[in-house]
């Protein structure tokens, strides 16, 4: 695991809020002035290259947010108001980091504070991404376990990923496309702080890196690596895409054999969210046709 930080930033600073928060009677009725600052961890190259709001954060959005968290009921703590904005910060796709500066310029500390400047107490916290993932490999041609090996080392370094388990290896009848070599099947899950595009585009390179090559659709290949599913369906925080370039939950994994046996085997409590319910992986797999899915070489790749 790498756990190198994303470089890119956007930075909303002093968002000024006048309403009653604290753990004295008189700051729960009078409003006294916050100001929040917030630094969003977050790739911005694909944005920057398409020119593309979804591509990225609307620090609109994150400043409204801000907003409605500082002006809800009064609480004591500004580590509370803190940790809500960094909370609602993480809930965006792209956000792999959060900082959050909550100040207190006015606060009653009995003390005399410099009038240069934004004085007084504040809190400053940092949050990570951390989003469940897992993530489906194949490969039907070539040194097939070498390769899936090699795919899984490429994976557990990294940057943004932490693999927590890998499955074991499954030999399985090719399921569509022309006819074509048995495959072998696993599936890695984890923890992830990328933004799913970013994390596909990673699996892409490991692919190309491998001799993937596109030549017919569900044709045979050195290697496959597809995203089954990001966040957690049974907590509701699963991502959904759909777009030909990004589909999450991935459309075909609910009916197919190949996927969930190694998925159930990686984590065996593992959900997979269907027409919007999590329904257990290992409920999936007994209806689904396991006729053509046997225990592949013993492998131990991690
Ligand atoms: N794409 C969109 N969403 C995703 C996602 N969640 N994960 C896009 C991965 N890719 C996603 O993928 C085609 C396009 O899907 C990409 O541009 C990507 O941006 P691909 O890897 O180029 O082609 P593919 O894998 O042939 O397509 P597809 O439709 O994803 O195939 P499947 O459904 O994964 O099936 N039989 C056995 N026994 N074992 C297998 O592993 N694999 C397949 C491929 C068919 N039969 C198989 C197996
Ligand atoms: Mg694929």
């Amino acid at each position: 695991m790498n756990t190198a930080g994303c470089t890119d930033r956007i930075t909303l600073t002093g968002i000024a809020v006048t309403t009653p928060h604290g753990v004295l009677d008189h700051e729960k009725r009078e409003p006294q002035r916050f100001f929040v600052d917030v630094v969003i961890e977050c790739d911005l190259s694909g944005a920057g290259h398409s020119d593309d709001l979804g591509a990225t954060i609307s620090y609109a959005e994150v400043a409204q947010d801000v907003e409605r968290i500082m002006t809800q009921p009064p609480v004591d703590l500004i580590e509370t108001l803190a940790e809500q904005v960094a909370a609602s910060v993480l809930q965006r796709p792209a956000a792999e980091a959060v900082e959050v500066t909550v100040h207190k310029p006015d606060a009653p500390a009995g003390v005399r504070f410099s009038d240069i400047g934004l004085s007084g107490p504040s809190v400053t916290i940092r949050r990570e991404q951390h989003r469940p993932v897992a993530i489906a490999l194949g490969a039907n041609l070539g040194d097939r376990v070498a390769t899936l090996r090699s795919a899984v080392r490429s994976l557990d370094r990294l940057p943004g990923l932490e693999l927590i388990a890998v499955s074991r290896l499954f030999e399985t009848d090719p399921v569509g496309g022309p006819e074509q070599p048995d495959y072998l099947n696993a599936v890695a899950v984890g923890s992830t702080r990328l933004a799913p595009w970013t994390l596909l585009e990673r699996l892409h390179e490991i692919e190309a890196g491998r001799g993937r090559t596109r030549e017919i659709r569900w044709g045979a290949r050195t290697l496959d690596l597809d995203l089954l599913q990001v966040g957690d369906p049974a907590a509701g925080t699963d991502l959904r895409f759909d777009t030909p370039e990004l589909t999450l939950p991935h459309p075909r994994a609910a009916a197919r054999a190949f996927v969930l046996a190694p998925w159930a085997d990686a984590d065996p409590a593992a959900t997979l969210s269907v027409g919007g319910a999590a329904v257990p992986v290992h409920d999936l797999l007994d209806s689904s046709d396991r006729s053509g899915i046997r225990p592949g070489p013993d492998w131990s790749p991690l």
